[in-house]
C-alpha cells in the first residue's frame, strides 16, 4: 500500500513541524529510509541484470536452481544445551581439562568457513548461512564447535560479497547461542596477508570475542611461535575465550629423508605453544599431507608431550584423509574437523556425516543426529548450485599433493588465478613450479600468507618460462613479485632454518632484511585520533568498520562506497545477487525484520545514445524505473 513519509505527513505539509516532530514520529523517517533502501536494491538488481556480476566470468543462461529445503526445527522451545553452555559453566581452564580427558571424540563443523573457502573460493553469502544456522544449532547440539569466521572470509565478504563481516558474526552468534563459535586467526597477520601493529591485533581479538568468538585458532604461516605468542596472550588477557594454538603440518614425519619437519620439530613446537599459554593445541594439516600412520605417531606423541586437548584439522585433497582421522581418533585426538557432506571432500574437510556413520559402534563414538546432518547436507547441495562459477574442476583426489604440498584453500583458487593471468592451460606447470619454489625457498611451511608467496613465485616462473637455474643466475635481473621481495625482506618473519642466502641476496638486490618480529617495526595505532579521522572520511561507519578498514583499507573503501550506492545487499537472494532477474521474475527481499519488499522485473529498455538503460520493476505493486549505465 501507500507508504506515508515525512513529506506527505499532514503536520509537515501544513508547516507546523517543530523540533519535537522527529521524536514524536520516528516511524515516518524509518519509512523514508526503507523506501530509499528499496531504491538502492533496485539499482543493484538493475545493474546486475544489465551488466552481469563482475565476479561471474562465465554465466550459464540455462541453469535452473532447485529451491533449497530448510530442515524443520522448533523456534519456541529453549535451545538444547551445548558446548557453549559448558564453557560458561566451567570456565575455560576447567573446560580444557574436561575436554582433554573426554572419552568420545568431538567434531568441529567447518561448513561456514573452511569448507566453502576451499571449494567455492569463499563465496558463500551470509543469507544462505543464516537460513539454516538456528535450526542447525538446535538440531545438532552435540557438535564441539562451528568454525564460522576468519581466514579468508573477512576479506572476501567485503571484497566480493559487499557484506559486513562483523554483521555476519553477530547474526551467527545470535542464531547459535548454545554452540562454541570458532575463528581462524593468522596471528600477527590477523585476518590479512601481512603483519599488523600489535595493538591492532589485540583490539581485533577483543572485538571478535565481544561479537561472538569463543575459540581463536591461532597460527603463524612459518610456525613462528614468537609471532603467535602475543595473540595467545591477548586472548587470555582481553577475553574469556579459548586460545587454540595451531601447528601447521608440513612434509612427512615418516619420511626417512626428512631432516627438517621431524616428529621432534612438532613436539618442540607443541611444548612452546603450551608454555605460551594455549588452552588447546591444533594440528593444522592445511594441505592434507598427514598420512594415517603418521597421524598415529604424531597424535600419540603430542598427547604425551603436552597436557592440552588436541584437535586435528585436515583437507581431503588426496581423498584418503578419513583414514587419517580414524588413526588419530585411535591415538587419542579430542576433536576432528569435518564439513557437512555436500560441502566436504577434495580440497575441503572430510565428510562429517560419513565420519559420524563410520564411528557408530566405535568405543570413542559420540552419537550425533545423522538423519538431521543428512537433511542439512541436502540443503547445502542445492545452495551449492548457486555458486557454480566458483567451483574448481577437480573431479577426484590426487596423490600429487604429496609432491606439491599446496594448501586446500589455495589449490581451488589456483585455477582461477592462473586463468586471470592467461596461464589457464599451464596449471600442471604451475603445480610443478610450486614444488620447485618451495625447494628454492628452503622448504618452508606453506599456509596463508607464506603459501601465497610461493604461489606468486610459481606463477611468475611459469609466466616467464623460468627454471630453478634461471632464478639462481646472478647475472639476470628479474623484477620479482612484490610478495616475494617482502618475504625475503622478512615481512612474514624468518622461516625455520633461515632464508637460503644466495636467493635472498638475489631477490633483495642489496636491500637489508628486517631483524626481529615483522610487526616490531610497525608503529602502534593511535585509536582515538585515528578513529576520528576515519569517521570524517566514512561518516556512516562505526568502530568495527574501522577495524575492517585497518585490515583492508582499499577493500573497505570500495565496500563502503558500494554500500552507499546499493545499500545493504545482504538481503538479496543469491541467484539474483549473482545473475540478476529474468523478465517477469518475482522475488522477496527482507530489508530488515518485518520489512519485506516484493520486486518483479517488468522490462529492460535498450540503452539510449548516452549509454543509459532504463529498467522497469514492480515494487510492492507499484511501477518503478531505475537507470543504470550499460557497460556492454
Ligand atoms: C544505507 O542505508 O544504505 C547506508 C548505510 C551505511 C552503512 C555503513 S556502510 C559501512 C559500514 N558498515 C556497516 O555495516 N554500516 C556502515
Ligand atoms: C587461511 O588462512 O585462510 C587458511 O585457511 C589457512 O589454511
Ligand atoms: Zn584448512
Amino acid at each position: 500500500g501507500f507508504l506515508e513519509n515525512v513529506i506527505t505527513h499532514d503536520i509537515f505539509r501544513k508547516g507546523n513541524c517543530t523540533v519535537g516532530f522527529i521524536d514524536k514520529h520516528p516511524e515516518l523517517f524509518k519509512l523514508a529510509q526503507i523506501r530509499d533502501r528499496g531504491t538502492k536494491t533496485l539499482l543493484y538488481l538493475a545493474d546486475v541484470t544489465v551488466n552481469g556480476h563482475p565476479d561471474v566470468k562465465v554465466k550459464d543462461p540455462n541453469r535452473r536452481f532447485r529451491i533449497p529445503q530448510v530442515p524443520a526445527y522448533s523456534r519456541i522451545t529453549p535451545f538444547p544445551e551445548g558446548t557453549k553452555n559448558k564453557l560458561q559453566q566451567m570456565g575455560r581452564d576447567d573446560f580444557a581439562r574436561w575436554l582433554r580427558q573426554e572419552k568420545p571424540v568431538y567434531f568441529t563443523d567447518t561448513t561456514y568457513r573452511d569448507a566453502h573457502q576451499s571449494l567455492l573460493a569463499t563465496r558463500v553469502r551470509t543469507k544462505d548461512i543464516m537460513a539454516v544456522a538456528e535450526g542447525y544449532a538446535r538440531n545438532n547440539p552435540q557438535l564441539f564447535s562451528m568454525e564460522v569466521w576468519g581466514g579468508a572470509t573477512f576479506d572476501v565478504s567485503m571484497r566480493f560479497l559487499h557484506e559486513c563481516p562483523w554483521r555476519r558474526l553477530q547474526q551467527i552468534r545470535q542464531a547459535m547461542p548454545n554452540l562454541l563459535l570458532q575463528m581462524l586467526f593468522r596471528g600477527a597477520n590477523g585476518v590479512g596477508y601481512s603483519a599488523y601493529p600489535e595493538n591492532l591485533i589485540a583490539k581485533f581479538i577483543e572485538k571478535s570475542w565481544e561479537n561472538g568468538i569463543d575459540i581463536f585458532r591461532i597460527f603463524d604461516s612459518l610456525n613462528w611461535v614468537d609471532a603467535m605468542a602475543p595473540s595467545i596472550r591477548f586472548v587470555r588477557e582481553y577475553t574469556d575465550a579459548l586460545a587454540q594454538a595451531a601447528i601447521s603440518y608440513t612434509g612427512d614425519i615418516l619420511n626417512k629423508d626428512n631432516r627438517k619437519y621431524t616428529l621432534q620439530y612438532y613436539v618442540d613446537l607443541a611444548k612452546r605453544l603450551e608454555d605460551a599459554g594455549a588452552h588447546m593445541l591444533a594440528v593444522k594439516d592445511m594441505a592434507g599431507l598427514l598420512k594415517p600412520q603418521a597421524a598415529s605417531l604424531l597424535i600419540s606423541t603430542l598427547r604425551e608431550a603436552v597436557q592440552l586437548p588436541i584437535v586435528l584439522h585436515t583437507h581431503d585433497t588426496s581423498s584418503v584423509q578419513a583414514a587419517t582421522y580414524l588413526k588419530a581418533i585411535e591415538a587419542g585426538v579430542n576433536v576432528v574437523d569435518g564439513a557437512i557432506a555436500s560441502l566436504s571432500g577434495l580440497t575441503s574437510q572430510p565428510n562429517l556425516n560419513a565420519l559420524v556413520a563410520i564411528l557408530d559402534g566405535h568405543e570413542r563414538s559420540r552419537p550425533m543426529n545423522l538423519a538431521s546432518l543428512n537433511e542439512y547436507s541436502n540443503y547445502w547441495e542445492d545452495v551449492r548450485e548457486y555458486y557454480y562459477p566458483f567451483e574448481s574442476d577437480m573431479k577426484a583426489g590426487t596423490a600429487q599433493i604429496y609432491e606439491n604440498e599446496i594448501p586446500g584453500g589455495q589449490y581451488s583458487n589456483l585455477r582461477q588465478q592462473a586463468e586471470s593471468l592467461g596461464l589457464g592451460t599451464q596449471l600442471e606447470t604451475i603445480k610443478k613450479n610450486y614444488a620447485v619454489v618451495n625447494q628454492l625457498f628452503g622448504d618452508i611451511v606453506k599456509v596463508t600468507p607464506s603459501s601465497k608467496v610461493v604461489g606468486d613465485m610459481a606463477l611468475f616462473m611459469t609466466a616467464n618460462g623460468l627454471t630453478k637455474e634461471d632464478v639462481l643466475d646472478e647475472t639476470r635481473n628479474f623484477a620479482f613479485p612484490a610478495s616475494v621481495t617482502g618475504f625475503f625482506r622478512g615481512d612474514l618473519g624468518v622461516p625455520y632454518g633461515g632464508f637460503p642466502e644466495k636467493l635472498q641476496r638475489i631477490v633483495l638486490k642489496g636491500e637489508q632484511p628486517l631483524k626481529g618480529k615483522p610487526n616490531e617495526h610497525l608503529p602502534p595505532v593511535d585509536f582515538d585520533s585515528d578513529f576520528a579521522k576515519f569517521q570524517l572520511k566514512y561518516p556512516q561507519a562505526e568502530f568495527l568498520d574501522y577495524l575492517s578498514y585497518h585490515m583492508f583499507p582499499k577493500v573497505f573503501d570500495e565496500y563502503y562506497h558500494h554500500t552507499m550506492i546499493y545499500g545493504n545487499v545482504e538481503a538479496i537472494p543469491t541467484p539474483a545477487f549473482f545473475y540478476g532477474l529474468k523478465l517477469g521474475e518475482e522475488m522477496l527481499v527482507t530489508l530488515s525484520k518485518g520489512k519485506t519488499i516484493i520486486v518483479k522485473l517488468l522490462y529492460v529498455q535498450k540503452a539510449d545514445e548516452s549509454g543509459m538503460c532504463t529498467v522497469v520493476f514492480e515494487l510492492n505493486g507499484y511501477t518503478r524505473r531505475v537507470q543504470v549505465r550499460d557497460h556492454s
